[in-house]
């Protein structure tokens, strides 16, 4: 299932699947695994990401890093760690997820990525709600979509696919045209 505007595709399905240049992993400060997407992509990946990822020393909330794919379809994962919405002492946490996405662009850029795809970070387990979620990964492919072939924005629920959808459609007749 997927819908496309211009060049960013919002589509529902399983991120370790696709055939892109790099995905973006929703991972924790560790970098050595866990469970939601970040379970399914070292899963699929295999023991060389995780050696991979055992030598970056971790990742600070907002910040990204990049490895090889392994056994994925995809040639490289960039590594992001959304904020936990249900951590009351940070106080800047839309600014947080957005710098994962920004950051995730950038890295992306630097390493001569044209086709990315991004699940829906910090929605899973880190409880960052929908509207905010869906929100600041939307705007910000929007900013990206030129400097980018293709951006997938890969939903994994009914519900997070059904809510991007309708963002991006309620917003296209604004101004994404003119973007
Ligand atoms: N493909 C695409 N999206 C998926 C997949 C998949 N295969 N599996 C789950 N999702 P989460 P977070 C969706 O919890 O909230 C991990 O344990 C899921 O439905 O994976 O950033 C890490 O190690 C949700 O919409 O990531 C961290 O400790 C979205 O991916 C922590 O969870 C993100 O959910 C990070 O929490």
């Amino acid at each position: 299932m997927e819908r496309d505007f211009n060049n960013i595709i919002i589509m529902k399905g399983d991120i370790t699947d696709l055939d892109v240049d790099a995905i973006v992993n929703a991972a924790n400060e560790s970098l050595l695994g866990g469970g939601g997407v970040d379970g399914a992509i070292h899963a699929k990946a295999g023991g060389g990401l995780l050696e991979e990822c055992r030598k970056l020393g971790g990742c600070k909330t907002g910040e990204a890093k990049i490895t090889k794919g392994y056994n994925l379809k995809a040639k490289n994962v960039i590594h992001t760690v959304a904020p936990r919405w249900y951590d009351y002492t940070l106080n800047n946490k839309e600014e947080l997820l957005q710098n994962c996405y920004v950051n995730s662009y950038e890295l992306a850029k630097k390493n001569g990525v044209k086709t990315i795809a991004f699940p829906c970070l910090g929605m899973g387990v880190f409880q960052v709600p929908q509207e905010v979620g869906a929100k600041v990964s939307i705007e910000t492919a929007i900013k990206y979509s030129k400097e980018f072939e293709k951006i997938y924005l890969v939903c994994f629920s009914d519900s997070d696919y059904e809510y991007y959808f309708e963002y991006m459609e309620n917003r296209e007749t604004t101004n994404i045209i003119d973007r």
